[in-house]
C-alpha cells in the first residue's frame, strides 16, 4: 500500500482546514511543518484532527539530544502521530525523538536524503546510506528520501528493508508518482494539491497509486 501524504504548506489556517476537509477522502495523512506552524501555531493540529486523518509533523529537527526532546515532547502533546526529524546531527539527538515518538506511541522518520538539486552536495558521498543505516540501527519507523531520484531511492531501500519509505518532490519538482508509488511507502505531494483550483480532484488524480 503506497500512502498518499498531504504536504499542507499554507499559510492561512482558514486555508488548510478547508483544503484538509476537501481532500480528506482521497489522501491517507496530513504532512504539516514551518509554514503553516509559523502562521497559524501549533494547535492548527488540533483543527485539522477533525479530519480524521493521521498528522505528521515536518519540523526536520535538527539540534541537540535535549532539544530534539523538548521540541518532540510539544509535537506529540499536541495529537501529532509522527515526526520528521533530520539523521546528521546523529545517533544521540536522532535516540532522542525515535524515543520520544515512541514513548507516546507516535512514530519517528529521518530525512536520508532531500530532493532538491542542492541535495546532491552534502547527501551524497554516502551520507545518506548512514542516515538510512542509523535509522536501522535505532529503530526508527523510516526515512524520508526524494523523489526527484528513483535510483537513490532503489539504493536507500536496500538498506532500510520493511522500513517505510515516505517520498517527496513528485510533480512541481518533478518526481513522478508512477515510479515511486511501487517503490515507496507513501508519496508527499504539496504544490500540485494545495496549489491546484480543485484541490479534491487533484489528490484524487493520485487515486491509482495508492495501492
Ligand atoms: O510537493 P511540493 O514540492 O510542493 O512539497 C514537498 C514537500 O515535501 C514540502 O513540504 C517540502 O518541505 C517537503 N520535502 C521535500 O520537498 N524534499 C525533501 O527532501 C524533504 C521534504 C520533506 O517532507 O521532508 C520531511
Amino acid at each position: 500500500m503506497t500512502l498518499l501524504i498531504l504536504s499542507l504548506d499554507v499559510t492561512e489556517s482558514d486555508d488548510a482546514i478547508r483544503i484538509a476537509s476537501q481532500c480528506a477522502p482521497y489522501i491517507d495523512a496530513i504532512k504539516i511543518g514551518y509554514p503553516l506552524v509559523l502562521s497559524s501555531g501549533l494547535t492548527v493540529a488540533r483543527d485539522l484532527a477533525a479530519t480524521g486523518l493521521p498528522l505528521i509533523a515536518d519540523f526536520k529537527v535538527a539540534d541537540i539530544p535535549n532539544t530534539n526532546h523538548l521540541i518532540a515532547e510539544q509535537v506529540f502533546s499536541c495529537g501529532f502521530s509522527a515526526l520528521i526529524c533530520h539523521g546528521f546531527p546523529g545517533s544521540d539527538s536522532a535516540e532522542a525523538c525515535i524515543e520520544s515518538a515512541h514513548d507516546h506511541g507516535g512514530e519517528c522518520y529521518l530525512v536520508a536524503e532531500m530532493s532538491h538539486p542542492g541535495a546532491e552536495e552534502f547527501f551524497h558521498g554516502g551520507v545518506a546510506e548512514k542516515i538510512a543505516d542509523l535509522a536501522v540501527r535505532l529503530g526508527a519507523d523510516g526515512i524520508i528520501a526524494p523523489a526527484t531520484r528513483p535510483a537513490r531511492v532503489r539504493l536507500l531501500r536496500e538498506i532500510v528493508g520493511t522500513k517505510k519509505i515516505y517520498s517527496p518532490g513528485i510533480g512541481t519538482q518533478g518526481g513522478d508518482a508512477a515510479i515511486m508509488a511501487g517503490l515507496v511507502d507513501g508519496i508527499i505531494v504539496g504544490r500540485q494539491i494545495y496549489l491546484s483550483p480543485d484541490p479534491a480532484s487533484a489528490a484524487a488524480e493520485f487515486n491509482p497509486f495508492r495501492l
